[in-house]
C-alpha cells in the first residue's frame, strides 16, 4: 500500500502542533480532553479519537498512538470575563502553502458560545496581505465538532491564520471557548517547500478509479473516492477494503 496521507497535510494534535504555530501562536494551546470533566470548561472529547471516526488508512498507520486513549487532544483557546467589557483574540498560523487550483483547507471546530467567532484568513508570505476566507458566525454553535471545507484560490505562497475572537461581556452563561481538531490540506496544496505530491499518481487501481477504490462504509457498494474526500479525517471506506 503506497502512502496515502502525508502527515505534513494532516494534523490531529495527538503528537504536538505538527507544523502549526511556528510563526504565530498567541492564545492557542494544546489541551487534553482526558483532563476535562465539563463542557463549561472545554470539550470533553476530541474529534480524532473521541468519536472514533477517522480515516481508515490513517487509523491503520497510527493505531498504536490511539490505543489506551479514548479522548485525545485538540487545539484550544478561551477567554475569561474580568469585569471589563473587551474583545480578545487568539491567533495561530499554518505552515506556508502553495495552493493549486483545487486546494482545500479542512478542519473541525467546536465552540460553546455566541461570544466567540473564528476567522479563517490567508496571509501572503511576501506581502503580508490578509484576506478573510471564512468566518464562523456568532451563534452558529451545535455542541459538536463541525466540519469545514474551505476552497483556497490564492496564488503565491501564503499561510492560513486561525483567529478566534472572544467578545467578553457580563452575564455570560459560560466563558467562551473554541476547539479545533483534525486539520488537513487536500493533495492539491503544496506544503512548505516540499516537492509536488505524487500521492494520487502512485495509486493505479484496476477499475478506472484514479484515486482510491473501496467498499463504502455503510453499504456493500464499491465507490471511488474523489480527491477532496481523501485524507480529511472522514472515514468513507470499510476497513481493509481499500484497493
Ligand atoms: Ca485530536
Amino acid at each position: 500500500m503506497p502512502e496515502l496521507c502525508s502527515l505534513k497535510r494532516m494534523t490531529s494534535f495527538e503528537s504536538g502542533y505538527g507544523l502549526w504555530g511556528e510563526g504565530v501562536k498567541k492564545g492557542w494551546a494544546l489541551k487534553s480532553a482526558d483532563l476535562v470533566s465539563s463542557l463549561l470548561e472545554a470539550p470533553t472529547f476530541d474529534h480524532t479519537i473521541g468519536k472514533e471516526k477517522f480515516y481508515s488508512i490513517y487509523k491503520k498507520l497510527y493505531f498504536f498512538c490511539f490505543e489506551g486513549s479514548r479522548k485525545g487532544h485538540y487545539l484550544f483557546a478561551s477567554a475569561f470575563y474580568r469585569g471589563i467589557d473587551s474583545t480578545v483574540t487568539a491567533e495561530i498560523d499554518s505552515p506556508p502553502i502553495s495552493a493549486g487550483t483545487f486546494c482545500q483547507f479542512r478542519f473541525y471546530v467546536f465552540a460553546n458560545s455566541e461570544n466567540v467567532s473564528l476567522q479563517v484568513i490567508s496571509k501572503n508570505v511576501l506581502t503580508n496581505e490578509r484576506h478573510q476566507l471564512m468566518e464562523i458566525p456568532k451563534g452558529d454553535h451545535q455542541f459538536s465538532y463541525q466540519y469545514q471545507n474551505i476552497p483556497t484560490s490564492n496564488s503565491g505562497t501564503y499561510k492560513i491564520i486561525l483567529t478566534a475572537s472572544f467578545n467578553l461581556r457580563p452575564n455570560m452563561w459560560a466563558d467562551p471557548w473554541i476547539a479545533v481538531d483534525d486539520i488537513s490540506f487536500s493533495n492539491e496544496c503544496q506544503i512548505g517547500d516540499s516537492a509536488p505530491t505524487t500521492n494520487t499518481t502512485t495509486l493505479k487501481p484496476p477499475n478506472n478509479c484514479p484515486t482510491v477504490s473501496c467498499t463504502a462504509l455503510n453499504s456493500t457498494a464499491q465507490i471511488c473516492l474523489k480527491p477532496s474526500q481523501m485524507c480529511n479525517f472522514i472515514q468513507d471506506c470499510q476497513v481493509s477494503s481499500v484497493v
